[in-house]
């Protein structure tokens, strides 16, 4: 038995990593998380990206027909969809996850509990945003890409979806950069999100998001971060 055993690379069971990139609109994820899938591909590592919302999915085409303001919607029914089309993707990342594929998300229930909660509707607030990610995956690292929003208000295609407007940014980024002190009960997912100056060149950037990405990635192929977390 224990020949047997020894014959199996403990590397080839390990899990992959479940990365994701937050920030505000314009802020960079997606070209970030596209250039660190780059890196895991030169690394021959497995990698999978992922964005949110997933606008190809049917619940995903209504939150896209929402954000372009071509249908209203209460904001609690939004909420839910939004975290209805993460949930529909959970086989899917537990499953690269076990196959020991790394998944990067751009954007995942942090933007969602964040951005309803910075409507500022009295009904739907922060406690009440984050209950339905409870069991969704949780991520081995969240950074969360923070620029001032007139600079990403800057960038080019700013404006034209909902919540692109600088007061509600300015709400989000708060509220993303009060997560880590906010004290609700015993979910600390939110102390985890590291809060990363995006405001330099798109290279620096990357750098900057690899060094913290790279040694969380190393840990969780050494099976030091044990199998994936749910939200809870
Ligand atoms: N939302 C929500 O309410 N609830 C939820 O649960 C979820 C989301 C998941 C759409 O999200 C909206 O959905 C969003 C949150 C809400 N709110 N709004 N408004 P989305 O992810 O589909 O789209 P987005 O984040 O709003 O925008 P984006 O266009 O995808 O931005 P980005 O991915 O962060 O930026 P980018 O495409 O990588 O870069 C933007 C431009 O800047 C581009 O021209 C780049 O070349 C340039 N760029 C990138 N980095 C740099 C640097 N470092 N320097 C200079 N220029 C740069
Ligand atoms: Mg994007």
């Amino acid at each position: 038995m224990s020949a047997i055993c020894d014959l199996i690379d403990p590397a080839e069971h390990r899990r992959g990593a479940f990365i994701v990139l937050e920030g505000l609109d314009r802020s960079g994820k997606s070209t970030q998380a596209k250039l660190m899938e780059q890196r895991f591909v030169e690394l021959n590592k497995p990698v999978k990206g992922m964005r949110f919302p997933d606008r190809t999915t049917p619940i995903g085409q209504m939150i896209d027909g929402y954000l372009k303001s071509k249908v209203e919607m209460e904001d609690h029914a939004i909420h839910l969809l939004f975290s209805a089309n993460r949930w529909e993707a959970v086989a899917k990342i537990k499953a690269l996850v076990a196959q020991g594929t790394t998944v990067i998300a751009d954007r995942f229930f942090h933007s969602g509990v964040v951005y309803s909660a910075a409507k500022g509707n009295p009904a739907l607030n922060y406690k009440w945003a984050r209950a339905p990610e409870i069991g969704l995956p949780r991520p081995d690292m969240v950074v969360f890409l923070d620029l001032n929003p007139e600079e990403t208000a800057r960038r080019g295609g700013w404006g034209a979806e909902k919540y692109e407007n600088g007061e509600m940014q300015m709400r989000v980024r708060q509220l993303f950069r009060d997560l880590g002190k906010k004290d609700i009960g015993d979910w600390s997912g939110e102390k985890e999100v590291i809060v990363l100056d995006a405001g330099g060149g798109i290279e620096e950037v990357a750098e900057a998001i690899w060094e913290l990405v790279r040694p969380r990635v190393e840990a969780v192929e050494r099976g030091e971060r044990g199998s994936l977390k749910t939200v809870f």
